[in-house]
């Protein structure tokens, strides 16, 4: 059945849509399986994207056909599918009147993905008017108040050196809080690996309270304040709230440094809010485990990693992973950097929006994946600054003195790029820096050739 005589309006201007601001845009690439002409796949899919299906049903009047999703522009070329979805098509909450993420993924890129007349479809930008930028709950905290901990400065406070605890699992308690307590000797902030909780040889109300005497110890010898990213991904909403408030209780006079991270990925949006509105003094670490499976390039459907970061701003992460720009172990590439100032600045163009954030918090960029010492002098070049949390696990338990020497390799390693110095000549009188190139001499030798005699190195 060809729909697109009601959910397709190619008259319909971009720039009219977003000066009205009553509707949220989305791009898609998408391609029509054979058989269906590229406008009726299209109004199909804003059909079942909106308030249709595949037959017209009796019950329908004009208020529905009102608040139809409208194809506004397709161009079969580039599989460039544009669609205007009006803001009265998304759930708000019976408690406070606010919108919610599921809904804007159950309508945009829910059903509309298992259609048998679509081939794929992928949603690379999305728009919101201020309207909706007014009833997301956007972050509370970010990098301003961990580098006000830290005592830093609160604008351009700079690099966050830190780490994952590695190996990923198989830590006990004291061995967990020690390798903590070596990174903290030399670095600011440590995570718990993704899949890391409350397993059954490193329960949690052992392990936190090791952890915490780690960081008052180190908080102690370093003269510096520490900060900590907990897990409390969990299913039950309740158990999230029992290790959290476990941990608030035990870090005490110290919460302040205790940041929460949730896997939002498989977790899913009502793990993300539920983190945000239950703790909105601590900062909300966004892990995003598992995105691989739609952001890839190699996916044809879901949604691309900026569009996942975007969405997390809006939802109130503090921080998220935004990959390391092709620099570390991850999929990505330099334009990644894309992704970081569409979170990070009240304004940024997307792949095919432009977007204004209205004063929302901007959500801090976490760099992570495969990093080290020696590859982050060309990811600060890519991306221009060094405020962002960069954790590198390999590239701090993996340095041959150790995780606190690691963590002073990582910071050398920015302060090279700060200064604008060679970071050969740098590492020169910098050991522990000298000591990365030791450590990752496959990495040395692909970025930095001749390191060995400049450094006098004879392995
Ligand atoms: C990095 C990491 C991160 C991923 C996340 C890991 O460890 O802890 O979870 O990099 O990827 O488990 O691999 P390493 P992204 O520092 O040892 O690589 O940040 O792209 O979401
Ligand atoms: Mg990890």
């Amino acid at each position: 059945m060809d729909q697109s005589g009601r959910y397709a309006a190619l008259d319909l201007r971009e720039a009219d849509l977003i000066a009205d601001g009553r509707h949220i845009l989305c791009a898609y690439r998408m391609k029509p399986k054979p058989g269906t002409t590229y406008l009726e796949a299209a109004a199909h899919f804003a059909a079942e994207s909106s308030t249709g299906t595949n037959v017209e049903v009796s019950t329908t009047d004009d208020f529905t056909r009102g608040v139809d999703a409208l194809v506004y522009h397709v161009d079969e070329s580039t599989e460039d599918l544009r669609i205007a979805y009006p803001l009265e098509l998304f759930d708000r909450n019976v408690t406070d009147g606010r919108m919610m993420m599921v809904s804007f993924l159950t309508l945009t890129i829910g059903n509309n993905q298992g259609m048998g007349d679509i081939e794929y479809a992928k949603m690379i930008d999305f728009y919101v008017p201020p309207e909706v930028i007014r009833q997301f709950d956007g972050p509370a905290m970010n990098i301003s108040d961990l580098w006000r901990i830290l005592g830093r400065p609160v604008h351009d406070g700079g690099y966050i050196a830190g780490t994952i605890i590695k190996p990923k699992l198989g830590l006990r308690p004291e061995p967990f809080a020690q390798a903590a307590y070596q990174f903290w000797l030399g670095g600011d902030f440590i995570k718990n690996d993704e899949p890391q909780g409350n397993q059954v040889f490193a329960p949690i109300k052992q392990t936190i309270p090791l952890v915490y005497d780690a960081m008052k110890r180190a908080m102690d010898e370093t003269g510096e304040a520490k900060l900590f990213s907990m897990n409390i991904t969990a299913d039950d909403h309740d158990e999230m709230l029992a290790r959290a408030d476990f941990a608030l209780e035990t870090f005490g006079p110290d919460a302040n440094k205790l940041a929460f991270l949730v896997d939002g990925y498989v977790g899913g949006p009502g793990m993300v809010t539920t983190a945000r509105r239950n703790y909105p003094n601590q900062f909300l670490h966004y892990h995003r485990a598992g995105h691989g499976a739609v952001t890839s390039p190699s996916a044809k459907r879901g949604y691309t990693a900026f569009v996942l970061a975007k969405m997390a701003r809006l939802q109130g992460a503090s921080g998220i992973h935004v990959g390391t720009m092709g620099y570390g172990k991850m999929e990505g590439g330099a334009d990644d950097r894309g992704i970081a100032y569409m979170i990070e600045r009240d304004e940024a163009q997307g792949p095919v929006y432009a977007q204004q954030w209205y004063g929302m918090k901007a959500t801090t960029p976490i760099i992570s994946g495969g990093m080290n010492a020696l590859r982050l002098p060309g990811f600060f070049a890519n991306l221009g600054h060094g405020n962002v949390i960069n954790t590198a696990g390999g590239g701090s338990y993996g340095h041959l003195d150790g995780p606190g020497a690691g963590a002073r390799s990582l910071r050398q390693a920015y302060e090279s790029w700060a200064v604008g110095a060679d970071p050969v000549e740098y590492a020169a009188t910098h050991r522990e820096l000298a000591r990365a190139f030791e450590s990752f001499p496959g990495d040395a030798d692909a970025l930095f050739p001749g390191w060995r005699e400049r450094l006098a190195v004879s392995v």
